[in-house]
């Protein structure tokens, strides 16, 4: 209770500080005087409470968003604040709707992006998963950390021959190794200061690595935002395939893995804008001339529900004009809309290069 109360107090004193900075997160809309004031003292079943998931948004008023969930519970305990983000962002999404049931759809019937390949590099869709029992970063402890790293080392090991997938620890890797990963886009980094500044580096390395594949297109990460994040990706566009194999993949570790899933919410993420499927679709891809007027590119490809990154990711920069563009809902519609609202949305914004 000693330590709740010291949070609660350091909120008070951010928020006040927070109210006179400039910010277009999503934090700084739905984060009220009104609703400071009537969520301000609560709190989740660990204690968790507002400053554990708001404490990133009020540091960087840079963040797009600016919230994260500490723990299952603080989506219903803060529900004012998370409902109001999550309708924001998963656009159309309301206090009121049920995220509709897994349906992953069949991978064939999506329709070619790019059809010529003549724009897009490399193509890679990922998802999310916290193991049921664990808190997020924020609340988890080191042996959290090293007990999920376990469960999933041994959901792998089970199925070997189904995910042919062998396991690399952070802590075990040399550093042009890791450093290599991380170049070919296939390991994340501990250099964001708005994942660092939400505790989710707290123990590092400990708990964190990555299953791979021999080819490198089935990929999962253990113990970086999420618990979970499952990850095919390959270079060209063949969509179908990326997706086809991140299914099956998943289908496997969900007989193996009990995940956290909410009856309206899907399945939960330490983000709120990873809700529902958790799916990103992403491309690597070059359109030169929209790239010309980045504001207008963003804009048109909100137009399409498509979102933006740079190269390496999100919070990144483009590197020879080469960005990331993806899907920005995932909660409120299955797993194969995601992937048809992203599709239609890519060749739709390739029609729009051609006409510049
Ligand atoms: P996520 O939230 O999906 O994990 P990030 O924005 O943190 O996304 O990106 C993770 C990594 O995946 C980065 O190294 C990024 O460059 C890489 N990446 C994303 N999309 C693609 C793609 N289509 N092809 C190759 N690499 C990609
Ligand atoms: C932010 O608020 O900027 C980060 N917490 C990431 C939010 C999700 N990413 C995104 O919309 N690009």
């Amino acid at each position: 209770e000693k330590v709740r109360n010291q949070k609660m107090k350091k909120m008070a004193c951010e928020y006040e500080k927070f109210l006179t900075k400039d910010s277009k997160s999503l934090l700084k809309k739905y984060l009220t005087r009104d609703v400071y004031e009537r969520i301000k003292e609560n709190f989740t079943r660990l204690n968790g409470t507002l400053l554990d998931c708001a404490q990133s948004g009020l540091t960087h008023p840079e963040s797009n968003v600016g919230l994260y969930a500490c723990d299952q519970h603080a989506y219903k305990v803060f529900a004012e604040l998370f409902d109001a983000v999550i309708s924001d962002y998963h656009v159309g999404f309301c206090k009121n709707d049920v995220h509709p049931p897994s349906n992953w759809g069949d991978p064939a019937k999506l329709p070619s992006i790019d059809p010529e390949s003549k724009y897009v590099i490399s193509t890679r869709v990922r998802c999310a998963r916290s193991v049921c029992g664990y808190p997020f970063c924020p609340l988890m402890t080191e042996q959290d950390y090293l007990e999920i790293q376990e469960k999933l080392k041994c959901a792998f090991r089970t199925k070997q021959a189904e995910l042919n997938c062998e396991y690399y620890g952070l802590d075990k890797m040399t550093e042009e190794q890791r450093q290599q990963l991380v170049a070919d886009h296939f390991l994340f980094r501990n250099d964001d200061k708005i994942l660092e500044d939400a505790n989710a580096y707290q123990f590092w390395p400990k708990g964190r690595g990555i299953f791979h594949n021999p080819e490198k297109k089935l990929l999962a990460w253990c113990c970086e935002e999420d618990h979970l994040r499952l990850i095919s990706m390959e270079k060209g566009n063949d969509l179908r395939g990326v997706y086809g194999r991140l299914k099956n993949a998943i289908g496997v570790l969900e007989s193996q893995v009990q995940f956290s899933h909410d009856d309206r919410l899907g399945y939960l993420t330490f983000c709120p804008t990873n809700l529902g499927t958790t799916i990103r679709a992403s491309v690597h891809i070059k359109l030169p001339k929209l790239a010309k007027d980045m504001d207008n590119f963003k804009n048109i490809a909100k137009q399409y529900s498509l979102q933006v990154r740079g190269t390496g990711g999100e919070h990144t920069e483009s590197v020879g004009g080469v960005y990331d563009v993806s899907n920005i809902r995932r909660l409120g519609l299955t797993e194969f809309e995601v992937l048809m609202e992203m599709s239609q949305g890519l060749n739709k914004l390739i029609q729009e290069e051609e006409k510049l």
